[in-house]
């Protein structure tokens, strides 16, 4: 149906007219309508074919149709996605906040800004300790890097608060990935899509089902970029062990030719971060683990885990070995006993940062070590360890990033090992993370397949 000019500004007809062309109103009006129709449609199909095939519930099929969703309309800036304070460890928490961010995007919504836990969920339970995602987190550089992909809202952005729906996220073994993958389906669909916002309503989202790829996780995660106050603490620790190696260096460089050359001195001296997971809590939930999943390689006593290091190939020597172990072992001085000669260890006591680690809580803490940890020339770790695993996982984006062709190569440059694995010579095995992995699964529980 054609409407009156009288009624509406046709600026096609004008500019019909402009060009010389001389059609009468109403036909002006139904062609340009006609012309409407067909760019609306050539524009919507890819998205119409993608509803076709979500009838199998097949998880691609589901997950490229997020993809194509978003592709076509980007991220809903003014619909949000709201979840549950996120708690347990840090690298825990990295985990479940990526899980809320790929469920919002998936609902094509923007998350608002979650509650991190500054302090251990296990530890003090009645002290969670409640942090904001910014006080952690860049906001504004989350999303600059993840536009297009993911978005935060603060919680000023809503209009109407009360334009809540609640989704009620099951638990336990009858709430299976399909029925995870299903309610998130039909809470994408009318009337549930109409809702300005979407609550979570249920546990941490760190035991929400995971539906995504290696990859998406690893695009939110890239997107997280501490606070300056944060990374500037990391930065004076990685100073201080750089500048006790160049001292243990240039020692021995005198004693050996005399003056060491300036430039050598210069370059940033590289240093072993090794994860120490030894703490009791870990050691007999291990044993458990072992004992229950028949797997033997799973705990490794600080005597293994000094020997495998020590029989890594190709380290230079003199080198300092960073431990990032439970700050209840910094009183256990028999850490630092028993290296391999020319191996140097150092905790935050030995190395005189305990004063920048105690100003802040646990999770600032552990932030701070990881940082020191992914910055190391070489990085060993424990494949079951969330911790380790995300390290390993930021230091292969990185070797991939650089153009490392063979990253499983013995010659790679930021090599990571697990020291639970065995590996080539005795040493630890050689460990990267599998970017091509359909879920998050194994670095989030801990698996003993590392790639290499
Ligand atoms: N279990 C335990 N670990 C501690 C403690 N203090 C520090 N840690 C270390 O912190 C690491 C965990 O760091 P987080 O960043 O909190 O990581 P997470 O998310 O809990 O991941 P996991 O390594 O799987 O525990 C552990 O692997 C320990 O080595 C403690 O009191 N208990
Ligand atoms: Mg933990």
């Amino acid at each position: 149906m054609c409407i009156e000019e009288s009624q509406m500004d046709w600026w096609g007809c004008k500019h019909l007219r402009f060009l010389g062309f001389s059609l009468n109103s109403l036909t002006c009006k139904c062609l340009a309508l006609v012309v409407i129709a067909l760019a609306l449609r050539a524009a919507l199909f890819p998205t119409f074919s993608g509803f076709g095939s979500i009838e199998q519930s097949d998880l691609l099929v589901i997950h490229n149709l997020s993809f194509s969703l978003n592709s076509e309309f980007g991220v809903r800036r003014f619909k949000f996605l709201e979840v549950p304070q996120i708690v347990w460890g840090l690298n825990n928490q990295k985990i479940a906040f990526a899980r809320a961010c790929l469920t919002a995007r998936m609902l094509n919504r923007t998350l608002l800004m979650p509650s991190l836990s500054a302090s251990l969920f296990y530890k003090e339970i009645d002290l969670l300790q409640p942090i904001p995602f910014d006080k952690v987190f860049q906001f504004e550089r989350f999303n600059s890097l993840c536009n297009g992909f993911i978005q935060l809202s603060r919680y000023s952005d809503i209009v109407n608060r009360t334009d809540v729906l609640e989704l009620q996220k099951g638990s336990g073994r009858k709430w299976t990935v399909e029925r995870d993958l299903d309610q998130l389906r039909q809470f994408g669909n009318d009337p549930y899509d109409g809702y300005e916002t979407i609550r979570v309503v249920g546990k941490n989202p760190f035991l929400w089902h995971d539906h995504w790829p290696v990859k998406d996780y690893a695009k939110v995660f890239e997107c997280l970029v501490l606070v300056d106050e944060i990374s500037k603490e990391a930065d004076r620790v990685v100073s201080k062990i750089r500048e006790i190696g160049r001292e243990m260096r240039s020692k021995i460089g005198s004693s050996q030719d005399g003056v060491v050359s300036g430039t050598a001195l210069l370059q940033p001296v590289p240093y072993v971060a090794v994860h120490m997971r030894i703490e009791k809590d870990w050691m007999i939930h291990c044993k458990k683990l072992e004992q229950r999943s028949k797997v033997s390689e799973i705990c490794s006593s600080k005597e293994e885990i000094m020997e495998r290091v020590g029989n890594i190939v190709g380290l230079e020597t003199p080198m300092v070995v960073y431990l990032a172990v439970a700050d209840t072992l910094l009183e256990d001085n028999s850490i630092l006993n028993g290296w391999k000669e020319g191996l140097v260890p150092f905790e935050k006591k030995k190395l005189g940062v305990v004063g920048i680690y105690k100003k802040h809580p646990y999770l600032i803490q552990s932030a701070i070590d990881y940082e020191v940890c992914s910055r190391a020339d070489v990085f060993v770790g424990n494949s079951f360890s969330t911790f380790s695993s995300l390290i390993v996982l930021e230091r292969t984006q990185k070797i991939i990033s650089m153009g490392g062709s063979r990253p499983c190569a013995m010659d790679v440059r930021w090599p990571s090992y697990a020291y639970n694995i065995l590996g080539e010579s005795k040493g630890p095995r050689l460990w990267m993370t599998n970017m091509s992995d359909s879920n998050l699964r194994a670095i989030s529980y801990g698996s003993n397949d590392i790639s290499c």
